[in-house]
C-alpha cells in the first residue's frame, strides 16, 4: 500500500511517524489474516499456563521490528514477544508492540485480534494504532491529535444510562485479577448483568478499549494487562473524549488494571469495583 493510501486512513494532520506505525501495522497485518486457523495445543508455545504464543505472534512482531527498526533506528522497542527488543538511551522514545492481542482467539482461530503499535515518549503516550486485520479497521491516535478509525474522527458516545449500556470487561484467567479481590470482580459483573443492555467478552482488550473509542462498547475493564496490550488504545479513548484510569479511579499503573469508558458512564463502574 502507498504511503498515500495509508495516509489517507489517517488523521489529516497525521506526522510522519504516525504513517509509519500505520504501514508497519498494515503490512504485518496481511501475514495475519492469512494465517488464521484453529491450532492444537501442541502447536503452540504455552508462555504460562493459558497464555499462548503462536509462530504466528513470533512472525508478526519481526515484521513489525524489522520495519520499524529501520525507520526509528534510535528508538527503544518493547516487543511482548521480545523478538527484536532493545534499550535506547535515556529520554528516547519507547515503541511498544503487541504483535497479536487476543492470541487465544487467534489461536483458536476467532477472527477477532488486535494488532497494536504505541510510542511513549518521556512516560507520556504520544501515539498508537490499533488494526483489526480481519475486518481491515485500523484505530488511530496522536496526543492532542484526535482519533481516527478508517480515516474517520471518532468519539465515545457520552452514554450514562445504565440500562442502555453495553460494556465489555474480561472473563479472568485464575491469578488474572489483582487489584481487587476475585469477589469484587465477580460481582461488578453480575450488578453489569443485573443493570445493563448487555456484557461482552470480546477477548482482545486493544480492540475493546478502541471499541469504547468509537462508541461501540460504552465502557470495558479488565486485570493485568500491559502498556504492550492497552497503550494506543488507551490514547484513542482518551482522544476520543472518554476516561482511562485504574479500577479505583485513579491514574493507570504498571499494575495493569485498566477501566475505560465515556465520561457519563465511567463513575458508575468505578463504583462497582470498590
Ligand atoms: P494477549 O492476547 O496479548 O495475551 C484477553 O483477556 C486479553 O487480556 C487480551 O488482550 C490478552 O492479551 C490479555 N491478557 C493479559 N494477560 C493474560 C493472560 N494471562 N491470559 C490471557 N490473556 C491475557
Ligand atoms: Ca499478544
Amino acid at each position: 500500500m502507498t504511503s498515500s493510501l495509508v495516509s489517507a486512513r489517517l488523521s489529516p494532520a497525521a506526522s510522519p511517524r504516525l504513517i509509519i506505525l500505520a504501514e508497519a501495522v498494515l503490512k504485518a497485518g496481511a501475514t495475519a489474516k492469512a494465517s488464521l486457523k484453529r491450532r492444537l495445543v501442541n502447536e503452540m508455545l504455552s508462555k504460562a499456563p493459558r497464555d499462548y504464543q503462536t509462530e504466528i505472534d513470533v512472525a508478526v512482531e519481526r515484521i513489525i521490528v524489522e520495519e520499524l527498526t529501520k525507520k526509528f533506528p534510535d528508538y527503544a522497542i518493547k516487543g511482548e514477544e521480545a523478538v527484536g527488543n532493545r534499550d535506547g538511551s535515556a529520554g528516547t522514545p519507547v515503541i511498544y508492540i503487541d504483535p497479536i492481542d487476543g492470541t487465544t482467539n487467534f489461536a483458536w482461530g476467532i477472527p477477532h485480534f488486535g494488532m497494536t503499535i504505541s510510542i511513549v515518549e518521556n512516560g507520556i503516550l504520544v501515539a498508537g494504532v490499533v488494526y483489526d486485520a480481519m475486518l481491515d479497521e485500523l484505530f488511530s491516535a496522536e496526543l492532542g491529535g484526535g482519533a481516527y478509525l478508517n480515516g474517520s474522527r471518532i468519539e465515545c458516545v457520552a452514554n450514562g444510562d445504565i440500562e442502555n449500556v453495553v460494556v465489555g470487561a474480561g472473563l479472568p484467567v485464575p491469578g488474572q485479577v489483582k487489584a481487587v479481590s476475585e469477589e469484587i470482580y465477580f460481582d461488578a459483573l453480575k450488578r453489569l448483568m443485573a443493570n445493563t443492555a448487555g456484557v461482552r467478552r470480546l477477548g482482545s482488550a486493544a480492540l475493546s478499549i478502541a471499541y469504547v473509542a468509537c462508541g461501540r462498547l460504552d465502557g470495558f475493564f479488565e486485570d493485568g494487562l500491559s502498556l504492550h496490550d492497552y497503550g494506543a488504545s488507551a490514547l484513542l479513548v482518551t482522544e476520543a473524549g472518554g476516561t482511562v484510569t485504574a479500577f479505583n479511579g485513579r491514574p493507570v499503573t504498571a499494575n495493569g488494571d485498566i477501566l475505560a469508558a465515556n465520561t457519563a458512564l465511567h463513575p458508575w463502574l468505578a463504583e462497582g469495583l470498590k
